[in-house]
C-alpha cells in the first residue's frame, strides 16, 4: 500500500487504514448449494468499504485534523471481468455519494477474496459530447488483439421539457486497450434505437465483422416494442454503427424475463455452443425483480438459441435482496479458467459485488438438460411428470 504523508500521528486515520487492511485480507468462505449448480461465497468481494482510503480522505493532519471523509463512496457493483497477467481483474462500477458512477479496476490473485482497487479510478477519455453518467462495463478480449470496454453512457434527454430533470438517453460508449492502463475512446454506438443498454461484444469476428449483443429500447426504463437481446454487426470499430440488428432472445409473457432482459458478459465458447449469461426482469407488487439466466447459441449461427432452461439460474438470496435497488442480481462479468472453472461475478441490489464458482461442464449440462419453459403451469407440471417417469425407470 502506498504511504501518504502526515497521517501517521493521526489515530483516526490510522484506524481507517487498519480496518481497511483487515477487510482486504479477509478470507472468503464457500457456501454449499443444494442445486449443485454453483458455489456462492459468504462475503461480498467488493463493497463501498473496499474503496481506498486515499480516494475519500484528506490524509494531511493539518488540513483535516478531524479525519473527516471528504468524498464518499456509496456502492461498488456491476463489474466487467477479465483474467489478466494471472490475476482476476474487475472493471467495477463505483458509485459516489454524489450518485455519479465511474469505473475503477480491482484485482485478486485467486478470484474469490482479497480484491483490492488499483491506485486510481479510471479517468475515462471523453467524446465531443461528454458523458454525464457511465456504468456497467463489459470487458471483452477480442480476436483483433484489443480488450474492449463497452459501457452505458447516459446524458440528459434534450427533447424533454425543462421541468423534467430525470429523463435520460442511454447509449453504448466504447473504449479499447492493449494493457488495461491506456484506453482509446471510440465514438459512441450508432444504432436505429432511441436508447441502448447492456451492449456486449462477441469475442470473435463473424464473417469478418464485429458482432454486438444489444438491447434496443424505446424509453429510458421501458424497453417497449424493442424488448429483447438483439444482435447486430459493426464493420469498423472506429465508426461503430450497428447493422442488421435482430432480436435473438425476446422478452416473453409469464417468464422471468417478461418485462426486459439483457446480455451479461461476452458469451463463452464451448464445444456445444456459445454459453450466455443474461439478466431477466419481471414486475411484482413489490417492484422489479432481476434474476440471472443462461442460454446457449449455435456455433455456426450465433443468432440461433439452441438451449434455454426454464426460469432463473441464480436469484438474490438473504442479504443480496436488500440494497439501494432491492431484489436485483445483475452480472456483466465472468471468467472461464483454463481448468474449466468459471468465476461468475455478480452484483446484488445495485450495492455490492459477489462471486459464485461453477464449471463449464456443469453450466453446459444445466443448459442442455434442464427442461425448457413450456410457458404454462400445466406445461411445468408436464416437465415434473416426465422426470418422475424417468425416476421410476419408465424411460
Ligand atoms: O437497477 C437494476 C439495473 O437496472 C438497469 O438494467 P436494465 O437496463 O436491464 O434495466 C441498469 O441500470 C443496471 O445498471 C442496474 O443494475
Amino acid at each position: 500500500m502506498t504511504k501518504y504523508k502526515n497521517h501517521s500521528n493521526n489515530n483516526l486515520i490510522q484506524k481507517l487504514f487498519d480496518d481497511y487492511k483487515k477487510l482486504i485480507g479477509r478470507k472468503n468462505i464457500p457456501l454449499s448449494q443444494p442445486s449443485g449448480l454453483f458455489t456462492k461465497y459468504k462475503h461480498p468481494i467488493l463493497t463501498a468499504a473496499h474503496a481506498p482510503i486515499h480516494w475519500q480522505y484528506d490524509l494531511n493532519i493539518d488540513s483535516n485534523p478531524h479525519a473527516l471523509e471528504r468524498i464518499g463512496i456509496n456502492a461498488t457493483f456491476n463489474a466487467g471481468a477479465i483474467k489478466w497477467n494471472n490475476a482476476y481483474v474487475l472493471a467495477v462500477r463505483v458509485e459516489g455519494k454524489d450518485r455519479k458512477s465511474f469505473f475503477a479496476f480491482a484485482e485478486s490473485e485467486n478470484g474469490v477474496d482479497n480484491f483490492e482497487f488499483w491506485e486510481e479510478p479510471l479517468l475515462l477519455p471523453q467524446t465531443d459530447d461528454p458523458d454525464i453518467n457511465v456504468y456497467d462495463m463489459r470487458l471483452t478480449m477480442h480476436e483483433d488483439g484489443y480488450v474492449y470496454g463497452i459501457f452505458c453512457t447516459e446524458r440528459k434527454d434534450p427533447n424533454t421539457p425543462k421541468s423534467d430533470t430525470s429523463s435520460a438517453i442511454a447509449n453504448a460508449g466504447i473504449i479499447r486497450s492493449k494493457d488495461l492502463k491506456t484506453w482509446e475512446r471510440m465514438p459512441d454506438l450508432l444504432s436505429d434505437s432511441n436508447q441502448q443498454r447492456n451492449v456486449t461484444l462477441h469475442p470473435e469476428f463473424v464473417c469478418g465483422k464485429y458482432a454486438v449483443y444489444t438491447r434496443p429500447q424505446d424509453g429510458f426504463i421501458e424497453t417497449g416494442a424493442g424488448g429483447g437481446i438483439g444482435l447486430g454487426y459493426i464493420d469498423d470499430m472506429k465508426h461503430p454503427q450497428v447493422m442488421n440488428e435482430v432480436i435473438i432472445n425476446p422478452k416473453e409473457y409469464h417468464t422471468v424475463y417478461e418485462l426486459k432482459n439483457g446480455q451479461g458478459p461476452s458469451p463463452i465458447k464451448t464445444k456445444d455452443g456459445w454459453l450466455h449469461l443474461a439478466h431477466g426482469v419481471r414486475n411484482t407488487a413489490a417492484g422489479l425483480r432481476y434474476v440471472l439466466y443462461l442460454f446457449m447459441t449455435a456455433l455456426d449461427d450465433i443468432t440461433k438459441v439452441i438451449y434455454q432452461p426454464a426460469g432463473y439460474f441464480m436469484a438474490p438470496d438473504d442479504q443480496e435482496i436488500i440494497g439501494d435497488v432491492g431484489n436485483v442480481l445483475f452480472s456483466n462479468g465472468w471468467i472461464p479458467d483454463d481448468n474449466g472453472d468459471v468465476y461468475i461475478y455478480y452484483a446484488s441490489s445495485d450495492t455490492r459485488m459477489h462471486v459464485a464458482k461453477s464449471t463449464l461442464d456443469i453450466l453446459v449440462d444445466y443448459c442442455k438438460n434442464t427442461p425448457k419453459d413450456n410457458l404454462s403451469s400445466s406445461g411445468s407440471v408436464g416437465n415434473i411428470h416426465e422426470l418422475i417417469k424417468r425416476n421410476k425407470g419408465l424411460y
